[in-house]
């Protein structure tokens, strides 16, 4: 494969669009930045609180050692809140969306975000994540919630994570292709490592939280039932794989296929991933590599969110392993 940078490689992609001003491109050089900063705090989250013994409270300089998920969260507003490009900022952290008005009246696009996805699980030297979308700006004159910020899924202009695990990797899309970029952490540099990304159409492992099984519908214990049967034809037995931290699970998936599912149960009644942060644009992702992302009966790019930090059951995965999953649901509805 050609060794080809993000920032090139988003340049070549800028160059297939008749009049494009470069803003965007701007825009995703400014989220390519903040990762890199947060890369290099996840990787040093267990040196500064526990090989150099801080309390948690101040670090070396004196200054307050803040939570990783935090930080993530301040880096991102700032870095992209600065851009120029974006008027508002959505995060799962923050419970009102941030407004940003720059001298010439506001940039033309929405970002929003999970800044650190999984963030329970950085303690456990666990793989957590950045999930972003993009949405261009709908409304003549000042923003507004309906038309701007609660749109469809199927409206982002773009969509991506970026994974700290092993090593960083930069996943995005503007539809039609995936493509994923691995940062070389001598150089500092994304380089593309995964071309026109493409998920299997099954695999042959099933993501859930089985310890919510007292809990669930008797059409989801079915789901589960069926991927744990024995049949040579279907590969089932599935293998059953769940880090709990959805960035990573999504990858695994994305990479080999199956299905991952957080439904909803008797205890949450709309699931537990929020449709703007994490559901919306993990389905714009799957779907442009040739997935499939319900919420158990309805496509999740064709859903028309209500509330910001609304929540959505998520089946998400290998086409026909979704598929799958909402006809048994269907059946026991
Ligand atoms: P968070 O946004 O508070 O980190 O919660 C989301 C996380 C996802 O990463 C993961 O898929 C899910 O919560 C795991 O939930 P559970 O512990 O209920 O299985
Ligand atoms: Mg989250």
């Amino acid at each position: 494969m050609e060794r080809i940078t993000l920032v090139q490689h988003l340049r070549r992609q800028e160059m297939k669009i008749q009049g494009a001003s470069g803003e965007f491109t701007s825009l995703m050089n400014e989220i390519l930045v903040a990762s890199k900063i947060i890369s290099a705090a996840v990787n040093k989250a267990g040196i500064g609180e526990d090989i150099l013994g801080l309390t948690g409270k101040t670090n070396v300089q004196g200054e307050e050692v803040q939570k990783l998920d935090e930080y993530a969260n301040k880096t991102f507003i700032k870095i992209i809140g600065q851009s120029g490009h974006v008027c508002a900022i959505a995060s799962e952290e923050d419970p009102e969306p941030i407004l940003i008005a720059t001298q010439e009246g506001g940039g033309k696009y929405i970002f929003m975000m999970d800044p650190l996805d999984g963030s329970s699980n950085i303690d456990v030297n666990v793989s957590i994540g950045t999930i972003f979308s993009i949405y261009r700006k709908k409304s003549k004159g000042s923003m507004t919630l309906d038309e701007d910020l609660l749109q469809r899924g199927d409206q982002q202009v773009a969509a991506g994570y970026i994974i700290y695990g092993s090593s960083t990797m930069f996943v995005y899309t503007v539809g039609e292709s995936v493509f994923g970029f691995t940062l070389d952490p001598e150089l500092g540099e994304f380089f593309l490592s995964h071309d026109d990304m493409k998920i299997p159409e099954t695999g042959d492992i099933y993501s859930a939280n089985e310890g919510n099984r007292a809990h669930w519908s008797e059409g989801q214990k079915q789901v589960v039932e069926y991927f744990k049967e024995s049949d040579d034809a279907t590969r089932r037995p599935y293998k059953l794989r769940y880090i709990g931290s959805l960035v990573s699970d999504f990858h695994r998936t994305l990479l080999k296929g199956g299905i991952f599912m957080y439904p909803r149960d008797a205890t949450s009644p709309d699931g537990k991933l929020r449709f703007s942060y994490e559901a919306a644009p993990l389905s714009f992702i799957v779907e442009n590599a040739g997935g499939r992302a319900s919420t158990g009966d309805q496509r999740i790019l064709s859903l028309q969110p209500t509330q910001i930090h609304q929540r959505v059951p998520l089946y998400i995965g290998s086409k026909k392993d979704v598929k799958t999953a909402e006809d048994i649901l269907k059946k026991y509805s």
